[in-house]
């Protein structure tokens, strides 16, 4: 097929459908980061379901429930949108993704490595990875493939719910107690660099960058989006009363954009080789919950099944 007509019509704005021509390296990069994208969200739930017996309150316990729940549903459009990828040459189905991502050859976030030890934790995350999901999902809801744009266009609407709702616990902590308070910090100063390190390595190391920019997958580049994101949570950070815990951080009046210190990139090599503080524990969970809820896949398969041969008097 001809690459350059099909990045022109990518750059026209325009988008590429599943039965529609692409190269496969842009089938392969979709099938790639999208199934990444659905095994972050489902691994997603995991740190945070960590809290829900143990919400403050009734009503805190309504809403964190009702995030992840969200994110099982972000997961299900994901890997939905992922299967529409596949052909006689890309296996895009979700088991065989899934069951990558148990066995360790296919990534998911970072970020979901770290452990919740309090309850400002969850507002931390709330406020910080959910922010920086939105700031990298807002871009992505532009990009060239339909059913993944699609897809981000709902998932970033109950995505700033859940940004709110982190923000709103940590803002009921930073008005409480003194000790209410420095948990919200010590979340703060646990969760900063990870969130950071979220938005992927510097550009300068980012191997798919140019070729998902080129088909615009990507719009904008790693450290762009972290640029923004810094830029807007600190004065988030103020407001709040907390300290953001980076010594080099200052606000730059020439570039208009905070400077800020060197990130941990070995820690994030640590946690993507599988060497993070939870990254067993995560994938543990995971197996222990194929295994014991494959009977309720069996029951529905079965049921569709035998609706199936019903309707069709089989
Ligand atoms: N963690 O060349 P690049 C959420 C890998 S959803 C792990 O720059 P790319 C919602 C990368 O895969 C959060 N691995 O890669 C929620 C590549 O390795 P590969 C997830 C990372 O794809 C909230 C290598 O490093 N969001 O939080 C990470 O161009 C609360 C080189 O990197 C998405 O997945 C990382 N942080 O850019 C849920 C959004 N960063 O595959 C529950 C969609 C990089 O070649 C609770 N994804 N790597 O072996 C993207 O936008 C992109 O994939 C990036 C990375 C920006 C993450």
């Amino acid at each position: 097929m001809d690459i350059q007509k099909f990045v022109d019509y990518v750059h026209g704005d325009n988008k590429v459908e599943p039965k529609d021509m692409m190269p496969d390296d842009y089938r392969q990069l979709l099938v790639r980061q999208i199934s990444q994208h659905a095994h972050s969200e489902v691994v997603g739930m995991l740190p945070e379901a960590n809290w829900i017996s143990r919400a403050p309150s009734l009503r805190r316990k309504m809403a964190l429930l009702a995030k992840v729940q969200d994110e099982a549903g972000h997961g299900l459009y994901l890997y939905a949108a992922t299967e529409t990828l596949g052909n006689g040459n890309m296996i895009a189905d979700r088991d065989a993704l899934y069951e990558d991502m148990l066995a360790g050859k296919a990534k998911y976030s970072s970020i979901f490595n770290y452990p919740t030890l309090s309850w400002a934790d969850i507002g931390a995350i709330g406020w910080l990875v959910d922010g920086a999901a939105i700031m990298n999902q807002v871009m992505l809801m532009g990009n060239s493939y339909g059913p993944y744009s699609r897809a981000m266009v709902r998932i970033c609407k109950e995505e700033s719910f859940h940004q709110r709702q982190g923000y709103e616990i940590l803002m009921a902590l930073c008005r409480g107690t003194k000790q209410q308070k420095e948990m919200a910090q010590i979340a703060l100063n646990r969760f900063w660099w990870p969130a950071l390190m979220m938005f992927g390595p510097p550009d300068e190391h980012s191997s798919n960058s140019r070729v998902s920019m080129n088909y615009r997958v990507k719009r904008e580049t790693n450290d762009s989006l972290r640029q923004r994101f810094i830029d807007v949570s600190v004065p988030q950070a103020e407001f709040l009363g907390l300290r953001i815990p980076d010594k080099s951080l200052k606000w730059n009046e020439e570039r208009g954009h905070y400077d800020f210190g060197e990130l941990p990139w070995s820690e994030f090599q640590e946690v993507l080789k599988g060497n993070g503080p939870c990254n067993k524990k995560r994938m543990e969970a995971k197996r222990k919950a194929q295994r014991e809820n494959e009977w309720v896949k069996a029951a529905a398969v079965a049921f569709s099944e035998k609706q199936i041969k019903e309707e069709h008097n089989l």
